[in-house]
């Protein structure tokens, strides 16, 4: 970021000539060769305006942005499908660079939010719809529609990514050089392409670069949809164990507050401080009998019976199934303890029987009830879209100098923390085995007391993508640097060579930037744990209070 005081007069003009480019006529120059390719809409936007046309997935528009060029490009992609991406190209001061946002759930929509606070680091930044308008619960949209799905699952990202790549530079090369008689070849060019987004934008970076190894230097995933059809299977499992509603096991609403307090209550010191954050959920060794009854307990409001109990469990362990030669599968890891079992234990959310109704089985009337393990060796082998990010040895990613860094909420009630956890499991053994380390590329944190990619009583914000705070522009304010923005961590990861060996978190507040930071404390490299090292009550709040162990 430039401040006006300080943007050299040269620069000045620089980004008025830029600005002078963001016409309509000349980006459909720009793409003219693309027969695929159509500009939808280009607007100038001035510095604080606000920009960003509604879709399902992405209903607000991006605030307050800097001053930059928003361009809109249609792609068609194959006869029955097309999709768009979104640019935003800010007019003083890109910093060179490239930024990639992602979407969530199985929604479709440019994320004109995530765009626009990323673009006040300078960065060029991108979005695709995926090839739809949706909100995220929904999958009909993929209904008998294989070439949308194929854009959800790969194409539209890449396909925007690579256009792009060519759009970008023209634009900034044409600014640079308004005085064509003075024009000694001032081509501009990207000089480094990232990526930052979480959950199914967590899934999006992490299966571009298992098929395009060369499109980012590094990549920044929250809490990735990676496992595409075992996700799905967990979000229709997980409602089934607890249904219908007259069953002796059914768990009510009115239970989930005992339950996730029971939690807090047996987990919360077990990591070293009762602090009210779990820090080590794997870690917990958890007492489900402390949720019974002391008398059966039939329709009690404060405890469970001995079948609900049963429920719990079943949602908060791992969901393992017997293969016919007898051998057994993780199907996939349970909630973490702690987590809010609202949304996986109270409805049959889209996420869940979508993916078989609208793009396994393609039957709305299909029978979600009688779900079983078939169904997800089905579901596996369709692979809607080719979506599932499951290409684990990530070497020629690695050898072109590719950096990840990955982290998850302990607290996440939508995609359950231990899927990271195998992800990381199945790459180590892609890849040279359990004790392998990969810490020159691949990097993962574990975010103590952070939900689905932002909120929770943890100190979660670390700038990422889905983390929007209440009067935050970007970054992190006071603190807008690599030891607490997770994307400029990224940069100096990439640019300087240094690996980050932790992340420092910030709670604000209420979760208001205008109200101040309430506490930081360090996120540490995977499998670590900060561990409290202050000595009065005031100090939890400080982050030089905690420390990453070393070994
Ligand atoms: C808008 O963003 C700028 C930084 O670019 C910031 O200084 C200012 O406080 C923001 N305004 C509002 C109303 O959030
Ligand atoms: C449902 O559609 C998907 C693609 O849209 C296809 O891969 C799958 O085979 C279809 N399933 C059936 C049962 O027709
Ligand atoms: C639950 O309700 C259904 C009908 O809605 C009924 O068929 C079933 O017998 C009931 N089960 C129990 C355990 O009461
Ligand atoms: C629990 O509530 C249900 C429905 O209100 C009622 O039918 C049942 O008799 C109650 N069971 C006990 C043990 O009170
Ligand atoms: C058993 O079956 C599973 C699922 O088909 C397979 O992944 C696994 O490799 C098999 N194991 C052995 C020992 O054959
Ligand atoms: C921004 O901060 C002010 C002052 O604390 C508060 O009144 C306002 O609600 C905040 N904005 C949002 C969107 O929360
Ligand atoms: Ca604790």
């Amino acid at each position: 970021m430039l401040s006006s005081s300080q943007t050299p007069l040269a620069l000045l003009a620089v980004a008025s000539s830029v600005a002078a480019q963001c016409t309509r006529e000349h980006f459909e120059t720009i793409i003219a060769g693309n027969e695929a390719a159509s500009v939808t809409d280009v607007s100038a936007v001035a510095a604080g305006a606000s920009f960003g046309p509604p879709s399902k997935a992405f209903p607000q528009p991006a605030n307050n942005l800097t001053a930059l060029c928003a361009v809109t490009i249609n792609v068609k992609s194959s006869p029955t499908s097309s999709y768009n991406f979104g640019l935003f190209l800010p007019d003083a001061g890109w910093n060179e660079r490239f930024l990639t946002t992602g979407n969530g759930g199985f929604g479709g929509g440019i994320n004109w939010v995530d765009m626009g606070i990323f673009a006040h680091h300078g960065f060029a930044t991108m979005s695709t719809d995926t090839g739809h308008n949706a909100m995220a619960f929904d999958a009909s949209w993929g209904l008998n529609q294989p070439e949308k799905l194929v854009d959800w699952g790969y194409r539209a990202m890449h396909g925007s990514i690579e256009l792009a790549k060519t759009i970008i530079p023209a634009y900034y090369s044409a600014g640079s050089s308004p005085d064509k008689s003075t024009d000694k070849s001032t081509a501009a060019t990207i000089k480094k392409s990232y990526y930052a987004s979480c959950s199914t934008g967590g899934r999006q970076g992490l299966k571009e670069i298992q098929l395009h190894p060369e499109s980012f230097d590094g990549i920044v995933v929250g809490a990735p949809a990676w496992w595409t059809t075992h996700l799905a299977a967990f979000t229709l499992q997980a409602p089934l164990y607890n249904f219908p509603e007259n069953a002796s096991y059914h768990v009510g609403p009115a239970l989930y507050k005992i339950i996730t307090a029971e939690m807090l209550k047996q987990c919360d010191s077990q990591d070293g401080l009762e602090d009210g954050i779990i820090s080590d959920t794997f870690g917990c060794k958890f007492d489900y009998d402390r949720l019974l009854c002391a008398q059966g307990g039939a329709n009690a409001t404060n405890c469970l019976t001995a079948a609900q109990v049963v429920t719990v469990r079943k949602v908060y362990t791992e969901w393992r199934e017997k293969e016919a030669n007898g051998t057994e599968t993780l199907v996939f890891p349970g909630l973490p303890l702690g987590a809010d079992p609202s949304g996986m234990l109270g409805t049959f959310s889209g996420l869940g029987r979508g993916l078989w109704e609208d793009w396994v089985y393609n039957d709305t009337n299909w029978d979600y009830t009688k779900f079983t393990y078939a169904d997800v060796l089905e579901a596996d082998r369709v692979d809607p879209g080719d979506a599932a990010a499951d290409h684990f040895d990530l070497s020629a990613y690695r050898a072109r100098g590719g950096k990840i860094i990955m982290y998850h909420g302990q607290a996440d009630p939508g995609i359950p923390t231990g899927s990271s956890r195998v992800f990381y499991d199945n790459v180590h053994t892609a890849m040279g085995g359990e004790g392998a380390d990969l810490t020159d590329f691949y990097r993962f944190f574990l975010i103590p007391g952070m939900g689905h990619c932002n909120g929770g009583p943890g100190p979660w914000y670390i700038a990422g993508g889905s983390q929007e705070v209440a009067n935050v522009t970007f970054s992190v304010p006071g603190h807008v640097d690599a030891d607490h923005d997770v994307v400029l961590a990224m940069m100096r990861w990439v640019e300087e060579e240094a690996a980050p060996a932790q992340l420092i978190g910030t709670k604000f507040v209420g979760d208001n930037g205008a109200a101040g930071i309430e506490s930081q404390r360090p996120i540490c490299l995977y499998p670590k744990t900060a561990k409290y090292i202050g000595t009065s009550k005031d100090d939890v709040n400080k982050p030089e209070s905690w420390e990453c162990p070393k070994e």
